[in-house]
């Protein structure tokens, strides 16, 4: 482990994607390894890519790393697929778009898959960008298929969440519905070479325009004084046209992102969104053990017994639940 840690410390793709892989596989080898890496992270700009189906995120994440490579900057990308059990499917669709990237040294790509629950992907998660982190990529792409819970969380692991978006009917309530327009921090209308794009701008801006929609996320982050745009703390999301396909608007996407980080940095939101991560991440970490703590000491017989009474009707939840934390205090 050692030498591994060391090897990626010092940048060696074989030894990242080693360590990754025993991350993603063993929570005491994620643990071992976050407790060494930890004190090198801190340093890259991550970014979660996210937004509808098709809206081409890949495509986006293709070609924006080829605008960031020509600034020498050394790339992440992990690709996460809530929905998918396997490697695979449209992950391979993915790995064929970045073919284009693999060759390059200075990009590295892990595709990433559900294993069971969302908690534990984005766990794993959290614990592969520290990897890349550590070994000393400027930035990591993140981007996440899917819709719902698992875009927040990827979300609250980005310092820059961008959401993608294409021209098409209803593309933007769909956004609306999935709740992700409230986590955007840069929102791309992707596809401008086809008809509508111009349409879907105008709907988005309006949208921003009237506010927060369908709730805030974090508390106080997202706020519109007066139908002013909608901001995080004084930034004003904007709204970009690209065409992946062609290349364009990566420059100006690469910049904006750029201006993001300067405005994280200097509104002092940096530190905030850092605490927020770090608490949903010891949050996390927190549930689990508490968990196997409780599991490990009420003895089974009595969890079973227990789990009868309130089937039956004979003991409440809230009474059975104090039971069972009596009884783990009980014997430490
Ligand atoms: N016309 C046009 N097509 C595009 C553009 N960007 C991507 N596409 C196409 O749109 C399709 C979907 O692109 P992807 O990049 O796979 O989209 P995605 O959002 O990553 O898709 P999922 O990961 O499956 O949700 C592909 O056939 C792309 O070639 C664009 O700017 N213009
Ligand atoms: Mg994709």
């Amino acid at each position: 482990m050692k030498e591994l840690l060391d090897g990626v410390l010092q940048g060696q793709i074989r030894a990242i994607a080693r360590l990754i892989t025993q991350v993603e596989n063993s929570s005491a080898a994620a643990e071992q390894a976050v407790q060494v890496l930890y004190p090198h992270t801190g340093k890259a700009h991550i970014i979660g890519i996210t937004g509808s189906p098709g809206a081409g995120k890949s495509t986006v994440v293709n070609a924006l790393v080829k605008t960031l490579r020509q600034q020498d900057a050394r790339v992440g990308i992990v690709a996460v697929d809530p929905s998918s059990p396997f490697t695979g499917g449209a992950l391979l669709g993915d790995r064929v778009r970045m073919r284009d990237l693999s060759g390059d040294p200075g990009v590295f790509i892990r595709s990433m898959a559900s294993r069971g629950s969302l908690g534990g992907l984005a766990q794993a998660t959290a614990s592969v960008i520290k990897v890349l982190d550590a070994a000393g990529y400027g930035y990591i792409l993140v981007e996440t298929v899917g819709a719902g819970q698992a875009e927040v969380d990827i979300a609250n692991a980005a310092h820059t969440t961008v959401v993608v978006e294409a021209p098409g009917m209803g593309d933007e309530i769909q956004s609306i519905k999935a709740g992700i327009l409230e986590i955007a921090d840069i929102l791309v209308v992707n596809k401008a070479d086809r008809p509508g794009a111009d349409r879907t701008v105008r709907s988005l801006k309006m949208m921003l325009h009237l506010g927060p929609v369908g709730g805030t996320r974090k508390s106080g982050r997202i706020s519109s004084t007066n139908g002013a745009e909608a901001t995080t703390n004084g930034w004003h999301i904007p709204v970009l046209e690209t065409v992946a396909t062609e290349e364009k608007g990566m420059a100006e996407l690469a910049v904006t992102l750029g201006q993001h980080m300067t405005h994280l940095r200097q509104s002092g939101e940096w530190l905030l969104r850092e605490q927020e991560r770090s608490w949903r991440e010891m949050e996390m970490l927190l549930q689990r053990r508490f968990m196997r703590q409780l599991q490990a000491q009420v003895p089974q017989e009595l969890r079973e017994r227990l789990l009868t009474a309130v089937a039956e009707r004979e003991v409440d939840p809230y009474t059975a639940v104090n039971q069972l934390l009596s009884k783990s205090t009980e014997n430490p």
